[in-house]
């Protein structure tokens, strides 16, 4: 069964409970295994200023889901939750983004993987390293040592870890 990290982001209403409430619904989920999620950190916006401030984490799992199938049932949470988005790149109730599914490259029209902001994100590599410090991505690179550039650089997204 292919590992699949999911990076989880909110700035509207209460991020943290939302956060909270989703990693449960991904932990309840009949179809993933294993579930686990990383601490929560909270992170400046990247994008428009004016809007609040992010909470962030990644959750891990199992699943014999197909991708697209995985990336159905991350959209059902985010709508479930009341999925509000209001402009690109801008403040939303909950974002949940497939960032790895095992070591597979994919490029459709619905779906990139490994995510393209990953490798730029503190507010995803972090949390991501914390669950899987060994992982590689497909083009070999590891958490570990995109994790150790992210903390020598100063902080992008002033990010904290909340709990
Ligand atoms: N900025 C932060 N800090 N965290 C996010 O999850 C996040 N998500 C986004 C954009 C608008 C790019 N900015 C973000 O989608």
């Amino acid at each position: 069964m292919p590992a699949i990290y999911i990076g989880m982001g909110a700035n509207l209403g209460d991020p943290l409970l939302t956060l909270q409430q989703a990693a449960a619904a991904l932990g309840q989920h009949p179809e993933l295994h294993q579930v686990r999620c990383s601490s929560f950190y909270s992170s400046s916006p990247m994008g428009p200023a004016d809007q609040p401030d992010y909470v962030n984490a990644v959750v891990a799992a199992e699943s014999s889901l197909p991708p697209h199938d995985v990336l159905d049932l991350l959209q059902q949470i985010e709508q479930q939750f009341g999925r509000v988005r209001l402009r690109h790149w801008g403040e939303r109730t909950l974002d949940l983004d497939l960032l790895l599914y095992g070591n597979d490259i994919i490029r459709t029209e619905r779906l990139t993987v490994p995510h393209p902001g990953l490798t730029e994100r503190d507010f995803v590599i972090l949390p991501l390293a914390e669950l899987a410090p060994d992982l590689k991505l497909p083009d070999g690179q590891t958490l570990d040592t995109l994790a150790a550039a992210v903390k020598t650089a100063p902080s992008a997204h002033d990010l904290q870890k909340i709990t």
